[in-house]
């Protein structure tokens, strides 16, 4: 140590404030839908998540910020035991989670439609501090969902009440074991077999290659039953409670935990099934079919993390903005740095109202509601999944620009920000594995639903404001018909460009239509941004089906 004065002055440290007063967007949806009475009741909770998230839980996760989730294989006596420790903000987050209800509060019949918007607006301002909690409780509602449907009385009186629970000491999580070497994507290919032993008991064998949150209570999952015929339909959906009492796995290895680029606290196992008791849930097969309301609540929860992790990321870099001085201005008065930081806001604007519009529609197609869309919502789940993911990527990375040097370098925590994005366009299905998607739900309800939500919405834009807005919406809209008619090879293709160029259409609807709203209550931020998304991004680009041999040389 030495006396001396420091010879240059330290940066700036930022702060991200209470998440809920920061974020406009969402409080500019929930003013905008929610009935007044149910909005007063949860503007108070909200208001306190948004606090303890941008405050006592970020504290733990800066201090957290080098611990790792870690695979215990034996005991000190030579016991195999595999035991998986996790780190301090996981031990708590379940807690957190089940005593704001995050997965109570989407099946609680009280809130009616609204049950599905008041759930993911909280766990909107839980997800950024909580180092990716949000995976296992995005499991537990696809589970639940399942098992509230599935006509499986026993495992539904068995585990609902533990994955609907408030109370920490109750509350459950779920697995969602589908992954295998053989099929990733391509979940037809699934190896594992499933037998029945000699007391009629179906017994599983076979590796589960990526397995997330593996600690869960139970999980779903897939396995061939002995002889029954190749692909996704010959496929079951299994429920498994992989430990017993005392906490012990039965029959199941967890051979290691995945060394991944992010999402690091989140322990992902690959998991050896040898022989591990299991029930089905619905049947013997159509297994991917069973599984697929999952897979839509887990891609749901994953846009809802985009948009989550996006708002910590610009709101890291306001706090920055104001504090740090280049050139003799702070960053906030500078041009240029303003011109970023506004695209930045507008993108992941467009990006939230789409994502809370689809959230509101699976709350009306849940309570089955008269005004009710399930084709929409079949359009809008690979929709919102695939490009609120590609957003949130391309947002980290600016985020980490905005602060420099800095943003590269581990302890400020930022780097772990574009890491762990990355995950969001690869798990729950790629961007390609959900543009085929959204081709494939296209061919079951077709486009219409999708393309006359967009007109409607653009039709009501009246006023000279929106008249650009609504201007560049109802162009593209004149295109899909020419986009969609492409042929199987050049759709299939196009399908990702095609997908993109619908995610923004719908996007831009919906923040238009708050736009409108909110200038009746002389708020003109959503309509501003609104104008800067379509400048920025429409005209739309014409999605490139053709053959790319050429490119690709001898390929
Ligand atoms: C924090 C954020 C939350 C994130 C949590 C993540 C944690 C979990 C981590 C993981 O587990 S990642 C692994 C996730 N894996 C995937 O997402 C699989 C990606 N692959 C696909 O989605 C493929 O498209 C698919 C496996 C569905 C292809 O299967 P098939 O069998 O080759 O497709 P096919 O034959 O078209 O569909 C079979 C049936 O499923 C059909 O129904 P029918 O039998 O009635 O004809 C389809 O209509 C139905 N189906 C497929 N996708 C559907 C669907 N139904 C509704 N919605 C869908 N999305």
């Amino acid at each position: 140590m030495t006396d001396r004065e420091p010879l240059s002055t330290p940066l700036p440290v930022p702060e991200p404030g209470n998440g809920f007063e920061q974020d406009w967007v969402l409080r500019a949806w929930l003013e905008s839908t929610l009935p007044a009475d149910l909005l007063a009741s949860e503007q108070p909770v909200l208001h306190e998540l948004g606090a303890r998230s941008g405050g006592e839980w970020y504290r733990l996760h800066r201090a957290d910020r080098v611990h790792e989730p870690r695979l215990v294989q034996w005991d000190p006596w030579g016991l195999r035991v595999d035991h998986i420790e996790l780190t301090e903000v996981w031990k708590r987050a379940h807690g957190w989670a089940a005593e704001y209800g995050l997965v109570a509060c989407g099946y609680d019949a009280a809130l009616a439609e609204h049950a599905r918007t008041v759930q993911f607006a909280r766990a909107w301002l839980y997800i950024p501090s909580t180092d990716f909690y949000g995976c296992p409780l995005a499991m537990t509602d696809g589970a639940a969902r399942i098992l509230t449907d599935a006509g499986n009385a026993a495992l539904a009186e068995r585990a609902l009440p533990h994955l609907l629970a408030r109370d920490p000491d109750r509350f459950w999580t779920s697995g969602q074991w589908m992954t295998e070497t053989a099929g990733g994507s391509d979940v037809g290919n699934t190896e594992t077999v499933a037998r029945r032993d000699a007391d009629g008991r179906w017994r599983l064998t076979g590796r589960k290659w990526f397995t997330s949150a593996a600690t869960s209570e139970i999980a779903l999952t897939l396995a061939r039953p002995e002889g029954a015929p190749e692909g996704s339909r010959g496929l079951a959906l299994f429920y498994i409670e992989p430990r017993d009492d005392q906490g012990r796995l039965r029959d199941i290895e967890v051979l290691r935990l995945k060394d991944k680029l992010g999402t690091r606290k989140l322990p992902t196992a690959e998991l050896w099934l040898d022989g591990a008791q299991a029930e089905p849930v619905r049947g013997l097969e159509r297994g991917v079919a069973n599984i697929a309301p999952m897979l839509n609540l887990t891609r749901t929860w994953n846009a809802v993390t985009a948009c989550a992790l996006a708002r910590r990321g610009i709101d890291l870099a306001r706090a920055y903005a104001e504090q740090r001085r280049a050139f003799g201005r702070v960053l906030a008065r500078q041009p240029l740095h303003r011109r970023t930081l506004a695209a930045m806001e507008a993108d992941p604007a467009a990006a939230a109202l789409g994502t809370l519009a689809m959230i509101a529609e699976l709350g009306r197609v849940e309570a089955a509601t008269d005004d009710a869309r399930p084709d929409l919502l079949r359009l809008l789940t690979p929709l919102l999944k695939l490009g609120t993911a590609k957003d949130a990527i391309a947002l980290a990375s600016e985020t980490l620009e905005c602060f420099g040097g800095a943003g590269y370098v581990e302890d400020t925590g930022l780097p772990e920000l574009l890491r762990d994005v990355q995950v969001l366009s690869i798990w729950e299905g790629t961007t390609n594995v959900l543009s085929l998607d959204l081709l494939r739900a296209i061919g079951q309800v077709g486009v219409a639903p999708l393309t006359e939500a967009v007109a409607d919405r653009a039709r009501a834009l009246d006023g000279e404001p929106l008249a650009p807005v609504r201007r560049a919406l109802e162009q593209a809209l004149e295109r899909v018909p020419a986009w969609l008619d492409a042929g199987d090879e050049r759709l299939e293709a196009a399908g990702r460009e095609l997908a993109l160029n619908l995610y923004r259409m719908f996007c831009l609807a919906e923040l238009a239509t708050v736009a409108r709203r909110r200038l009746a209550d002389d708020d003109g931020r959503p309509l501003a941004a609104a104008r800067l998304f379509a400048a920025r991004h429409f005209p739309l680009r014409e999605p490139v089906g053709e053959d790319c041999g050429a490119v690709l040389g001898d390929f």
